[in-house]
């Protein structure tokens, strides 16, 4: 039974202050980037705890930057290049038309980037294995409006075409966007829906509102939310986003999961455990009727009875899927930059405490989302504060470093003149605010102040490197400072 989902209707005290202090969230959702932008996942169990709908205030959360406040009666939305009627629609337009309602499931491209921190810090924070969700979207087929707009499927047999999504998000590399090929769009099979209900409710504003993109079966990132324009190009998206954020392929693709297996020894011998599909028999799905090429776009659960007295001797349990066209996952990760794509076995560690003549069994989960300590890859060394390694270093001449103490600090809290504290060492970022990837306001809402902890949960080595242009000095701890 899911359990009740309260408290969503006030502003979280780590909101204020920050550009997004209008929209209300879930307090148990964990934040992975500090306060601000919000990358949130929900706890693993209270997630499970849902079942196959995901409640919007536990949905999984991935915002590049602050969420842009658009209104339902001005918002339009723009199709415009290789189209020979280009449109100018307005949401009551957009909710007149036929529409589609099925629930589909989306995850992160970076789910589970933990685990693979673990083994090497990567490009990117750390999600726990909760960026995933479903929801059920109410929607008009994309295809209805390329229609609309004079698209047909011929346009595309000479020519490569490209479908580039943009949404009303100005982050500090320009307006998030992304791109996919025409055809796919253009076929009704594929599902490309554009969003303006979430649950039976209007978007809410973390996840779009009020228009956003779905792609069945595709990673999250090609997911465009407070959708703004859509343009037909014969070349991909020139987004930053597109080409350094997300770019990876992903084979959900509507393959119907076959089988999933557990196994107890390490990966010697599986065992089949029970599948359950909510989604085949869902009524939303049902009333839709059945497709003549069947398409499975969410999540299916799974379960297994097994002895308490197989796990005594087991020190591990590990699964994996199976889908229709017999891929499977990989036993291990494959690392990589971006920190991307972790779809390897997962694995459970068991410990077994014997207590006189009773066990205790412990599971162990690989991580625990963001700077949450737990796991079993999770090291000490590693949640153990970071110390940068570098000096300025005053012997080679005499020059002297300057020192601060933290009230000198917290007058440098502007765009204009904007300090921070990290490791206690003071360091005079003004200059790249307009640089940052993470936006202007996830450092500004720090200025003046110590931020050794966000800092260094969010930051990759090549970021800890840049930092040291910006250093002025050392932080020295006054008597006579206010805490
Ligand atoms: C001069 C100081 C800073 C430098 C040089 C810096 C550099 C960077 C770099 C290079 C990235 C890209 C990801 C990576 O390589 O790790 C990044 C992302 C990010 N930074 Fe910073 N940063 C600074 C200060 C801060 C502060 C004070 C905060 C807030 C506590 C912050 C919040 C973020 C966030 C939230 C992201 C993630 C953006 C995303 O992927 O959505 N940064 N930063
Ligand atoms: N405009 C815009 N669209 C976006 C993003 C964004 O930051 N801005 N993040 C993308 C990423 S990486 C993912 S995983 C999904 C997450 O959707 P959700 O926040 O509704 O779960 O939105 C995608 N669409
Ligand atoms: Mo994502």
């Amino acid at each position: 039974m899911a359990t009740n989902i309260t408290n969503t209707n006030s502003i979280d005290p780590r909101d204020v202050g920050t550009p997004d202090d209008w929209i209300p969230r879930h307090p148990e959702m964990v934040r992975l980037t500090g306060k601000h932008p919000f990358n949130a996942e929900s706890p693993l169990s209270l997630l499970m705890d849902q079942g196959f709908i995901t409640p919007n205030p536990l949905h999984y959360v991935r915002n590049h930057g602050p969420v842009p406040k658009l209104h339902w009666d001005t918002h339009r939305l723009i199709v415009d290049g290789l189209v020979s009627k280009p449109l100018n629609l307005s949401m009551n337009d957009i909710e007149k038309f036929p529409y589609k309602e099925f629930p589909v499931t989306l995850v992160c491209a970076g789910n589970r980037r933990k685990e693979l921190n673990m083994i090497k810090q990567s490009k990117g924070f750390n999600w726990g294995s909760a960026a995933v969700s479903c929801a059920i979207w109410k929607s008009v087929p994309l295809n209805y409006i390329l229609k609309l707009a004079g698209i047909n499927l011929d346009d595309c047999i000479n020519d490569p075409r490209y479908i580039c999504f943009i949404g009303a998000d100005k982050l500090p590399n320009d307006y998030y966007g992304t791109s996919i090929p025409l055809e796919w769009c253009l076929n009704d099979i594929n599902d490309v829906i554009l969003a303006y209900e979430m649950n039976g409710e209007r978007l809410p504003p973390d996840h779009g509102y009020p228009l956003r993109v779905i792609i069945p079966g595709c990673i999250g990132g090609r997911m465009v939310k407070w959708l703004s324009r859509i343009t037909i190009s014969n070349e991909e998206s020139d987004s930053y986003y597109h080409y350094h954020d997300n770019r990876y392929a992903y084979t959900g693709g509507g393959n119907k999961i076959t089988r999933v297996e557990i196994s107890l020894d390490d990966g010697k011998t599986w065992i089949l455990a029970k599948l359950n599909q909510p989604e085949l028999d869902h009524p939303v799905v049902l009333k839709r009727g059945i497709n003549p090429i069947p398409r499975y776009w969410c999540w299916s659960f799974w379960s297994l009875t097994i002895s308490f007295y197989s796990f005594i001797r087991c020190e591990e349990i590990s699964v994996r899927a199976w889908d229709a066209t017999q891929n499977t996952q990989p036993r291990n990760p494959t690392w990589n930059v971006m920190g991307m794509m972790n779809n390897s076995h997962f694995r459970v560690k068991i410990n077994t405490i014997v207590q006189g003549s009773e066990f205790r069994l412990i599971f162990e989960h690989p991580t625990q989302p963001g700077n949450l300590s737990g796991g079993w890859m999770v090291k000490s060394e590693i949640l153990s504060p970071k110390l940068l390694t570098f000096s300025k270093n005053s012997t080679n001449n005499n020059e002297k470093i300057p020192t601060f103490n933290i009230n000198d600090v917290a007058k440098h809290n502007n765009e204009k003149d904007c300090w921070i504290i990290i490791d206690q060492k003071v360091y005079d970022c003004t200059k790249f605010l307009k640089n940052h990837p993470g936006g202007i306001s996830a450092i500004l809402i720090n200025a003046g102040k110590d931020v050794t902890n966000e800092f260094n949960d969010i930051h990759s080595t090549k970021a800890r490197d840049l930092l040291k242009n910006f250093y002025i000095g050392n932080l020295v701890v006054s008597h006579k400072a206010k805490m």
